[in-house]
């Protein structure tokens, strides 16, 4: 008999290409370019393609480049325009924010962080024509709006860091530097200044909902492949029907831990759990530096650090 198949044991049916739902909102086409991969179809559809573009995706992709761009020629010029250099450099080049003494001016010369702002400003453009497209898209096909609010939360703290905090201090060197090494020193700095992020309630609020989505993400990918054998990758189909694998799944938690959430609650859990990590995240770097200067020193005030 042959195993069930599941999504990691799938067959890969090559057929003429699924071009998906028609369009019926007056959006434009999409693009009709398809393919077959094996080894995509070894993780996920093996079919890629059709892919809708329009006119908030062209723009998102245009100033993703520009920024992509800039920020890869402002390190090759760092780099004396040597490849080698270029390479070796690469984890430790950065382009820098303007310094503290232009504030939050727009008019900065481009090599004092003009470039810097420039790229702000483009990769902004990108990710909120991006969050507008995931908007659209949604809409066009009848879903709800659960995953532009989520993108939209991720968007909060990318703002929070390299925008809104910033204009509040009116201080561009307060965003983070692009480059590999000089944004995790950013982060540690940070830290320190602000006597250090772990007495931040939200930075750890924020790691709560980070380890718990690592822990749900587990527990549901864990539980959902282990009765793949009776099809609860189907998950919906499933939840009314005893003796199925939707019934396993909840009788394993409520066995083991007493409680068991449902194939619809688990996800609302992940959910919330995935937006409130970069929510309260940007919560706590905007009090940060505007309200509290520093996290120890709060937290010896509210009686969570030992007093000295
Ligand atoms: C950053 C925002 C969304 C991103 C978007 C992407 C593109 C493409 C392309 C450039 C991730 C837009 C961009 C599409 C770009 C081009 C070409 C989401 C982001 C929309 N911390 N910490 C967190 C832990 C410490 C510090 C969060 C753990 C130290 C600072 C998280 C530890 C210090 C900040 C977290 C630890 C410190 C954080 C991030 C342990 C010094 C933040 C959540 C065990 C190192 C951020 C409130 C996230 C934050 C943050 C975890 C330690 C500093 C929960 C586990 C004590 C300054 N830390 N941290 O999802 O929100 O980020 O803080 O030690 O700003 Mg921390």
């Amino acid at each position: 008999m042959a195993t069930y198949q599941n999504i990691f044991t799938q067959i890969q049916v090559k057929a003429a290409p699924e071009m998906g739902v028609p369009l019926t909102d007056g959006s434009e086409e999409r693009i009709p370019i398809t393919g077959y991969s094996y080894w995509m179809g070894k993780i996920g559809q093996s079919q890629f393609g059709p892919v809708y573009l329009g006119w908030l995706g062209m723009i998102s992709l245009t100033f993703g480049f520009a920024a992509f761009m800039i920020i890869g020629l402002n390190f090759w010029a760092q780099a004396g325009w040597d490849p080698q250099t270029f390479m070796r450099e690469l984890f430790w080049l950065s382009l820098d924010p303007p310094s503290a003494e232009y504030g939050f001016s727009p008019f900065v010369p481009l090599n004092e962080g003009g470039w810097f702002i420039m790229t702000g400003a483009f990769l902004s453009i990108a990710v909120l024509c991006w969050w507008a497209r995931t908007y659209m898209r949604a809409k066009a096909l009848g879903m709800g709006m659960h995953i532009p609010w989520a993108f939209a939360s991720a968007i909060w703290l990318f703002l929070v860091l390299g925008f809104i905090r910033p204009l509040l201090l009116w201080d561009w060197s307060q965003a983070v530097p692009y480059g590999i090494f000089s944004h995790l020193d950013w982060t540690n700095n940070f830290s320190l200044i602000h006597g250090n992020l772990f007495y931040n309630p939200f930075h750890a609020l924020s790691i709560v909902f980070l380890y718990g989505s690592a822990v749900l993400f587990a527990m549901h990918g864990a539980t959902i492949l282990a009765v793949g054998r009776y099809g609860g990758e189907r998950e919906i189909e499933q939840i009314t029907d005893r003796g199925t694998a939707s019934e396993r799944a909840g009788l394993f938690w409520r066995w083991t831990m007493g409680f068991n959430a449902t194939m619809e609650s688990i996800h609302r859990w992940a959910w919330w759990f995935a937006v409130l990590t970069t929510l309260t995240g940007g919560i706590g770097i905007l009090l940060s530096g505007t309200v509290v200067d520093n996290w120890y020193l709060w937290a010896q005030e509210h009686y969570y650090a030992p007093a000295n």
